[in-house]
This record gives structure tokens, C-alpha cells and sequence, in this order.
């Protein structure tokens, strides 16, 4: 696959998606966006994939939208960033909150502005100890977006929300974990492997069930207690007409590892 911002590597169940623009800290183009909505696509409709793993080259994850790139679209009373919203940003966090697979992020360095609301939008965030995240939009005088005023709050809390977006300060990886905004913090030169081992582990899991925990755990923001045992209820009846549920508990009862074919 011929991609110019990105790198799309697929083996063994797992699609490894390095943004790849390390002299702009991966910052996001519209052509970088173009290439995200293509491997998207394609982790969807390969049923060979089975895991997502985001992560950037060079020494950054990816620093937000390119500030480089000029205003973007602009209309009679000025520039119209929440076109580039509608376009690109909003329909990307979508996808990535609904591809039926997981997403893990190996987050290798600063992850800033929209860059750090696309770590977010991921399952799992393991992040090197070096790595910072940043709310940078408040510096530059805009609003958080790519759904960082969503997660935020629900992972942080609104105080620690009300500061970060406010203060606009670095936020290293290590208070991250603590805060419970990031799964967990590893050595910088132990990132790539916890990373590529917990990716072995998802892509050989059960995947029709990983994707409704994903759902599950999507939905539970805007329910109440009775509505989310509702869509436990739902979602366990289509658990436990897979194939992987079957050979899971044969596997329990034969005491051997369950071989999960992800229906
Ligand atoms: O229209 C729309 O797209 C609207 C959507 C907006 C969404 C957003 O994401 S808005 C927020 C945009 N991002 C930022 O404001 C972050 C700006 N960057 C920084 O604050 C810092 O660079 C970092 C904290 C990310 C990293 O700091 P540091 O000290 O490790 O690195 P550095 O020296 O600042 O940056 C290294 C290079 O990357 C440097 O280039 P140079 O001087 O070596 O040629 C720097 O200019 C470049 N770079 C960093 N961030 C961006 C960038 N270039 C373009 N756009 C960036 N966002």
C-alpha cells in the first residue's frame, strides 16, 4: 500500500498505523486525514485484521493539527475550522470508537491538540515514561476538539479536565497513568514490545467479544444503571452465539488455552 503520511503494516492479525511526518511531529494534513479514512476503511472490512495499533515515527506520536498548513477553509467572516471538524476530525474519533476491533496506542512521545484526543479515542494507551501529553488548543487560543472534551472529563474527572484544557501544560505520561487517562506508562525502550505483546494478545483473541466490550463500554457514558444492565443483557445474548464463546469454555474445561478464531 503506496501512503505518504502514514506507515500500514499487516501481520498476524495485527495492523500497525505509524503516522510518519517525524519532522512535524506527525502533525495532521488533510492528505494525512485522506490516508486515516482509507486504512480505516480497510481495518474494518479485513477480517484478516484483528487489532489496531497506533503509534508515530521519529520522537513524537503526533502534535495535532499541522500549524504549518495554513487556515484551512476559510469563508466571508474568516477561517472555518469547524468545517475541518465536520470533515476530517469528527468522523475519524467516530470510526476509531466504532471499528468492531480493539485499538491500542503506543504513544512514543508528545502527544499535543488533536493528537492527544486521538490517543484517547483509543481502547488501550500504553505510553513511553518520556512521552507528554498537551491539551495545547487553549495556547493557541482554540477550543479542545476530536472528542477530548468527551473523554477527558469521563477519564480525568472534571477538575483535572478544567486544568489541563485550561492551563494548557504538559502532562507527563507517568501523572497520565496515575490520573487514569492512559492504561499505563513503560520504560521508553520497552515500549514497542508491551505494546506489540498486548497487540499479540488482542489479535488472538476472541474478537466478536472484544467488540462488544468495546460497545458495551461505548455505551455506558450516557446510560443509567437500568439501561446499561440492558445492553449487557443485548450484548451477552450475542456473546454467547459465537463460535469463540463455545471453544472458550471447551478450552476452560479441557484445562488448555482457548483458540480463538474471532467469531
Ligand atoms: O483546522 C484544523 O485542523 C482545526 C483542528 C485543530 C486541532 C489541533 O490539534 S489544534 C492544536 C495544534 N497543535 C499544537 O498547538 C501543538 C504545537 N506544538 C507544540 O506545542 C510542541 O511542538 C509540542 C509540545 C508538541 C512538542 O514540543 P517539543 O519542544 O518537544 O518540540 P518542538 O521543538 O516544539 O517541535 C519540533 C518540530 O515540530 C518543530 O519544527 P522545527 O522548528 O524543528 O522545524 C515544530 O515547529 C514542529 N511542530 C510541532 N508541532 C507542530 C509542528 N509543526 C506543525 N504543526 C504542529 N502542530
Amino acid at each position: 500500500m503506496n501512503f505518504k503520511t502514514i506507515l500500514w503494516d499487516v501481520q498476524d492479525g495485527i495492523a500497525t498505523l505509524t503516522l510518519n511526518r517525524p519532522d512535524r511531529l506527525n502533525a495532521f494534513t488533510a492528505e494525512m486525514h485522506g490516508e486515516l479514512r482509507r486504512v480505516m476503511e480497510l481495518a474494518r472490512g479485513d477480517g484478516a485484521i484483528r487489532c489496531l495499533l497506533v503509534t508515530g515515527a521519529g520522537r513524537g506520536f503526533c502534535a495535532g493539527a499541522d500549524l504549518t498548513a495554513g487556515l484551512g477553509d476559510v469563508d466571508a467572516d474568516g477561517p472555518d475550522l469547524g468545517m475541518a471538524l465536520e470533515r476530517d476530525y469528527n468522523p475519524l474519533i467516530l470510526e476509531m470508537r466504532r471499528l468492531p476491533k480493539p485499538i491500542l496506542a503506543a504513544v512514543n512521545g508528545p502527544a499535543a491538540g488533536a493528537g492527544m484526543s486521538l490517543a484517547l479515542a483509543c481502547d488501550l494507551v500504553i505510553a513511553a515514561r518520556s512521552a507528554t501529553f498537551l491539551q495545547a488548543f487553549c495556547n493557541i487560543g482554540l477550543v479542545p476538539d476530536a472528542g477530548s472534551t468527551y473523554f477527558l472529563p469521563r477519564l480525568a474527572g472534571s477538575a483535572r479536565a478544567a486544568y489541563l484544557t485550561m492551563m494548557g501544560e504538559k502532562l507527563p505520561a507517568e501523572t497520565a497513568a496515575e490520573w487514569g487517562l492512559i492504561w499505563k506508562c513503560v520504560d521508553d525502550d520497552t515500549l514497542m514490545g508491551e505494546a506489540m505483546s498486548v497487540a499479540r494478545k488482542l489479535a488472538s483473541g476472541p474478537t466478536k467479544g472484544l467488540s462488544l466490550i468495546k460497545d458495551a463500554l461505548n455505551r455506558s457514558a450516557g446510560n443509567d444503571l437500568a439501561g446499561q444492565l440492558g445492553v449487557e443483557r443485548d450484548l451477552q445474548r450475542q456473546a454467547g452465539r459465537t463460535r469463540d464463546f463455545q471453544e472458550g469454555v471447551r478450552a476452560f474445561l479441557e484445562k488448555r488455552p482457548a483458540r480463538f478464531e474471532g467469531r
